[in-house]
């Protein structure tokens, strides 16, 4: 009888695991579109026609996208798109950026391979602001 209140306690914490990321990725989705809108605005152009790098807009607390696949050599663009907020990175093994007011940017050029796991200085511990970069080979 024991048992059997264990096992339904279990599958009932297995059911909120794995609905939370649901309602989580929809609520970024959402902040992203968002973003890409406030990049449009502010640049003229949408940030797929950005020449020469990669763009991750930084919004809401959220890196959009949060996560990244470029092969080795790429620059990425951090842009700034809230009205408010300053934001930063730190790549591993890097020093922090300059802050990045809004409208501004920072960039990277990734010349290793591999995961990059980034982090946002003021936001990363109260805001789980943390993305991810995969550089791989050309
Ligand atoms: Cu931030």
């Amino acid at each position: 009888m024991k048992r059997s209140v264990h096992a339904l306690a279990l599958s009932s914490a297995a059911v909120l695991c794995t609905a939370f990321p649901v309602l989580a990725d929809d609520k970024i989705d959402e902040i992203c579109a968002e973003a890409e809108e406030r990049y449009a605005e502010i640049f003229g152009a949408p940030s797929s026609e950005a020449d020469g790098v990669t763009i991750v807009k930084m919004y809401k607390y959220n890196f959009c996208p949060g996560e990244l696949v470029v092969p080795v050599g790429t620059t990425v663009r951090w842009v700034n798109v809230d009205k408010r907020t300053s934001h930063s990175v730190i790549l591993p093994n890097e020093p922090e950026s300059d802050r990045a007011f809004p409208e501004e940017s920072v960039e990277f050029t990734f010349l290793t391979e591999g995961d990059q796991e980034y982090l946002c200085g003021p936001h990363w511990e109260t805001q789980k602001m943390i993305g991810m970069v995969t550089v791989t080979s050309k």
